[in-house]
């Protein structure tokens, strides 16, 4: 009956340093039977000039090459380690053979090879999607890999469009296989980039492997699927202004100034280039003024640009307008931002206020007092026919307040909150009218028949 065992070897390098190549050699069998004369044949070709060998296990021949193991018992693993100096010229490719006494029942694992193999990869991301303001900055992350299976040393950095002086590190003394390297750079955004709409950037890795040979390797957007391909950063001009106008009022009073606020911001997110803000006279206007909070002015209509808006910076315009005596309907005033730089929300662009005519807006007259005695006559204090109210507040003359109401008309009939008739005398009120001033004043409280 013939004896069967699975014989295999492995050979791999495990580092180039110096020019001195380290080789591991495994062999293990995988069975059934037990192998008495195992033995390994590994002539190091042309490239190489052994130095030393190292093992548990039998002896290393370099003149022969051969490795005498003996018994390899079932899931036994000898191991050898070969150190040598690799040559710059000559067969690098280190093939090592493992065979037996017994029968090998899977001959596909009994050669091994190993090649010194200097790579390095670098990718390059940039912190976001999309920039959008001269100044800004990218900040960049690298990641330097060595995924050969040698030492890559002495190795630079470059970035032609990285600012000066930004990339950290950008000497790396030594890398070994399988090792990565975070390396920070930045590169500030210039008006040429804001022109070109984008920033393109590579970067370089150059290190040395063994024997002066060079290895390189160019970055890799990781980010796409294209191979080594560069990181290409758009620059998207993008300024949201909103515009916003009040005069503070409802309700407009001919014959006299209004006095509107306008509002201009930059919601961002980049800066807004040639910020143009129009208000035109309404129809049947011919009075208008206006002043700016950047030190810009005018008469008649509003027509005006300033050349940059920050990010999240306003501009405030005051805006006088005079209401001819015979101005009828409602007064209806609008007024437009536009830039150079694309805004993505243009509704928010224009602001109107519109105030309605005053029909109650001639002279205003408070009663001088009431006399709440049952005779139906004066028995409130009636403001109704004023222009509208929002509060009324009545107080005695020692200024404690005995009434208040909101939206008054002609509710109050000289009576306490708790409806206790207050005692004749004189009484002191503040009138808080919708539009108007407030206006305050005494009204006396007779209880006489
Ligand atoms: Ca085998
Ligand atoms: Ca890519
Ligand atoms: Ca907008
Ligand atoms: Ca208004």
């Amino acid at each position: 009956m013939r004896v069967c065992s699975d014989l295999k070897i492995t050979k791999v390098i495990t580092d180039v340093t110096n020019g001195e190549v380290s080789f591991k050699l495994t062999a293990t069998n995988n069975g059934p039977e037990n192998e008495a004369q195992a033995a390994v044949t590994d002539i190091l070709p042309t490239g190489y000039t052994f130095i030393s060998f190292e093992t548990a296990t039998g002896s290393y021949n370099p003149v022969t090459g051969v490795w005498n193991i003996g018994l390899l018992a079932v899931g036994a693993e000898a191991v050898l380690f070969i150190t040598a100096q690799v040559k710059t010229t000559g067969n690098h490719t280190n093939i090592a053979t493992i065979s037996g006494n017994n029968t090998d029942s899977n001959p596909n694992n009994n050669v091994s090879s190993a090649t010194p193999n200097g790579n390095l990869t670098l990718t390059k991301k940039a912190d976001r999607e999309a920039y959008y303001n001269e100044g800004e900055v990218i900040q960049y992350e690298l990641v330097l890999t060595n995924t050969g299976n040698i030492s890559i040393h002495t190795i630079s950095i470059a970035d032609s469009n990285a600012d000066t002086g930004s990339i950290h590190p950008s000497q790396i003394t030594s890398l070994a296989p399988g090792q990565s390297i975070t390396i920070t750079a930045q590169h500030t955004i210039t008006a040429t980039d804001v022109g070109a709409g984008e920033v393109i950037n590579q970067a370089n890795a150059i290190g040395e492997s063994y024997n002066g040979i060079f290895v390189k390797t160019k970055s890799d957007n990781p980010l796409t699927d294209i191979p080594l391909d560069k990181t290409v950063s758009p620059i998207l001009l993008q300024a949201n202004l909103t515009i916003s106008k009040t005069n503070h009022q409802d309700i407009y009073k001919t014959g006299t100034t209004t006095t509107y606020t306008i509002v201009v911001t930059n919601n961002g997110p980049s800066a807004a280039q040639d910020v143009h803000v129009t208000d035109l006279m309404p129809l049947g206007i011919t009075v208008m003024s206006w002043s700016a909070d950047n030190q810009t002015s005018g008469t008649g209509e509003l027509n005006s640009t300033a050349p940059e808006l920050e990010i999240g910076a306003s501009i405030t315009y005051t805006v006088l307008l005079q209401i001819p005596e015979d101005f009828e309907g409602n007064l209806a005033n609008t007024v437009n931002v536009t830039s150079v730089t694309p805004d993505p929300d243009l509704t928010s662009n224009q602001a109107t206020d519109t105030d309605a005519p005053c029909t109650t807006c001639g002279e205003i007259t408070i009663p001088k007092g009431i006399s709440p005695n049952g005779d139906t006559k004066n028995e409130v204090f009636d403001l109704s026919s004023q222009p509208p109210i929002a509060k009324l507040e009545v107080f005695n003359r020692y200024g404690q307040k005995v009434y208040d109401g909101n939206n008054y008309t002609n509710q109050w009939n000289g009576s306490d909150k708790k409806g206790n008739e207050l005692p004749a005398g004189t009484y002191y009120y503040v009138i808080y009218f919708k539009e108007n001033n407030p206006k305050t004043g005494w009204v006396y409280i007779n209880r006489q028949n």
